[in-house]
């Protein structure tokens, strides 16, 4: 079981390292750093020591693939987005002592080293392969590399390792006709040696460890640990034929790299024997001492590489520790649809930031009292809103306000003796008291919306006390009941000031400054009396402000602009047909003609019979566009272009002598072709 009643000495607290091929968002705000933050800052203000690790992951395909596309190397695309990155986590608040980043030269020694301690000490398996070979460029090419036609449905851009349009998952050796994305050279087969980590060999000691040990990690982690087990473990190769990652340090290894996952957790390693080594301090305390207490936050997909994978490379190495706890979130959906990267269907960190300046508090409640912690979720614009004004605004912000304002009212700011206590106001003390405990012990299981939600009690508590009291109505007739009042309720908002500060680092600092009050810690809070008689408070500032409607339609807009351009951006036209010459184009005899008339066909919703003055006569012809053509008198005297010589054909009783040219946009509508300026009727088009 965990040691809850073991006190480590100190904590390390991990975040996975975002890829650096695009900026965060709020899934991966509410699924790993939100609570990461909002954990280690609960940490520190208990006295505890801490190191809290983060950083960019710069390898992997998807870097090189994006790379590849913008025309730039993938250290271009990696200085782009960790900037972006390490930015967006600062200005939120993301508490981190190191940020760093796997493409630094720490992390490459780091990690080529590593990987050389257990190749020396015969921990890995060597196996030759075959593997997919682009003759042109010269290289091995990874799954993502090699497209051909999926044999489930037929698509002919089917990768190597996925279907995107039937989603079947498959190896390259599965895909039909199988070539290069890079040259579109036919691919060849050709030996490759790489080396594996026998994770089989760690089942029993995994078992031992967390099935046996740690029964009491969350169900989501515990099961999908589980399920791994029961599956078996196979050996997992640790290097790739890459040219981008950390370097394999062996002399037969050239032009291979590191595998990203092997590299990553690393990464975690590096970044605090870079962040110790800035500070002259010793690395190893933090990893390699019994007494320290490993949590990794991560995403529910990253489960496999941070309970087993990590854990027995950690294993295999020797003398570090293994986590503790790994509390992986679920997912955030967005709008009740998958947040995606690519489709850009997200709500951006760095733009978050720039739209709505000052509200970093409220985007960190509203992820926290929405967060996946053990299914997937949903964030709505609405509920941001509602959360906001119905809750922070309307309870914690108008609590804190009333209390301040009214004691500047009558007391001039200074805070008025506890004293004639009653029944009630004694029972209200008592609640109070119960809060640093309640939510410290949520903040130890890592149950963060539970813990917040009892943060917003205490909240509730002041409300429901200041209410019952009413001293605006007591004050000419019995001030010394005001004063009891507003002592009570001071004393709440001082506790609410320490306790929201894991949650709302921003408006906690700010409510601290307002009345005074100089935080030693988390178990200060317990003291009954944290503001005495006669202390001041200061001037008086709003919390928190009302998220007006438009503010939430302007993002709902925004992201229904993203929708069409998606629709526009996934639409791609027809394949262009076989080659035709101009023999055969000369068969066809197209004009342009004048609309004369344009009426609905009887009982036929489709069709339109077109009037048409072709220069010669006036002919008649059908068309299918009536669906487009609501009012087709509009098209009365505009000119289209039309087949002539288009067999007659008769269409619901109309014979129709020709073919209206009609343009079909992406999503079916169909518009007639009409010359730029007016020609004669008849004119040829060629
Ligand atoms: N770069 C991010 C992900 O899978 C991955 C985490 C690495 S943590 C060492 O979303
Ligand atoms: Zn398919």
């Amino acid at each position: 079981m965990e040691n809850n009643d073991k006190h480590f000495k100190r904590y390390t607290v991990t975040t996975a390292l975002p890829y650096a091929n695009g900026p965060v968002h709020i899934g991966h705000l509410a699924g790993v750093y939100i609570p990461a933050d909002t954990y280690v800052r609960y940490l520190r203000m208990k006295g505890e020591e801490v190191l809290f690790v983060g950083g960019s992951d710069e390898h992997g395909v998807p870097i090189t693939i994006k790379a590849e596309k913008e025309g730039c190397t993938p250290q271009d695309i990696v200085d782009r987005y960790h900037n972006i990155i390490k930015k967006s986590f600062e200005e939120l608040g993301i508490s981190y002592d190191i940020y760093s980043r796997t493409s630094s030269k720490t992390h490459h020694e780091t990690a080529a080293a590593f990987f050389k301690k257990l190749y020396e000490d015969g921990k890995f398996i060597e196996r030759e392969t075959e593997q997919f070979f682009d003759p042109e460029r010269n290289k091995f090419l990874s799954d993502r590399y090699i497209i051909g036609t999926c044999p489930k449905c037929g698509n002919d851009h089917a990768y190597g390792d996925q279907c995107e349009k039937c989603g079947s998952s498959m190896s390259p050796d599965e895909l039909i006709n199988p070539h290069s994305a890079l040259s579109g050279a036919q691919l060849v087969k050709k030996a490759t040696k790489h080396w594996y980590l026998p994770l089989d060999q760690y089942e029993e000691w995994l078992r031992d460890w967390i099935i046996e040990g740690h029964k009491e990690w969350k169900p989501n982690v515990y099961g999908q640990v589980k399920s791994w087990l029961d599956n078996g473990l196979q050996p997992r190769a640790v290097t790739r034929d890459l040219d981008w990652g950390v370097p394999v340090p062996l002399k037969e290894a050239d032009g291979k790299v590191l595998y990203v996952w092997f590299d990553a957790p690393i990464g975690y390693i590096s970044n605090t024997i870079e962040h110790c080594t800035e500070k002259g301090t010793d690395w190893k305390k933090w990893w390699k001492d019994e007494d320290t207490k490993l949590v990794h936050f991560i995403g529910k997909d990253n489960i496999v590489f941070h309970c087993i994978i990590f854990p027995c490379m950690l294993k295999a190495y020797g003398d570090y520790i293994v986590p503790e706890n790994v509390p992986a979130n679920e997912f955030l959906n967005l709008e009740n649809d998958k947040i995606s990267t690519s489709r850009n269907w997200a709500v951006w960190l760095h733009e978050y930031l720039e739209e709505f300046p000052g509200k970093q508090d409220v985007l960190r409640y509203v992820l926290t009292a929405n967060a996946p912690e053990t299914k997937d979720n949903n964030f709505t614009w609405k509920d941001y809103q509602d959360r906001n004004n119905n809750e922070l605004l309307a309870i914690f912000g108008n609590f804190v306000n009333r209390t301040l304002v009214l004691t500047h009212k009558y007391f001039e700011g200074k805070v008025p003796a506890m004293a004639n206590l009653n029944e009630k106001d004694n029972a209200a003390i008592e609640e109070m008291n119960q809060y640093p405990e309640k939510i410290g012990h949520l903040l130890d299981t890592y149950k963060f919306r539970e813990a917040l939600s009892e943060l917003m009690n205490l909240a509730r508590l002041g409300n429901r006390y200041l209410t019952e009291n009413e001293p605006w109505k007591q004050f000419k007739t019995d001030p010394e009941r005001v004063k009891t009042v507003l002592a009570v309720s001071l004393q709440i908002v001082a506790k609410l000031a320490i306790l929201s500060e894991p949650f709302l680092p921003f408006s906690a600092k700010k409510l601290q400054a307002m009345i005074g009050l100089n935080v030693e810690g988390w178990n200060q809070a317990k003291e009954t009396v944290l503001l005495p008689e006669g202390s001041v408070i200061g001037e008086v500032e709003l919390l928190f402000t009302k998220v007006e409607d438009e503010t939430v339609a302007a993002q709902i807009k925004k992201l229904e602009d993203t929708k069409k351009q998606n629709e526009l951006n996934a639409w791609a036209p027809n394949p262009i047909k076989p080659n035709t010459n101009i023999d055969e184009f000369g068969k066809m005899d197209i004009r342009v003609g004048t609309v004369l008339e344009c009426t609905k066909v009887p009982k036929a919703d489709k069709l339109l019979q077109f009037l048409i003055d072709d220069g010669m006569n006036k002919r008649t012809i059908v068309s299918g566009i009536a669906k487009y053509y609501p009012n087709p008198e509009e098209l009365v005297g505009k000119q289209v272009c039309f087949i002539a010589n288009f067999e007659p054909r008769k269409l619901k009783g109309v014979t129709s002598e020709g073919m209206i040219l009609s343009a079909e946009d992406k999503d079916g509508r169909l518009v007639v072709v009409t010359p730029s300026q007016p020609v004669a009727p008849g004119s040829n088009v060629g």
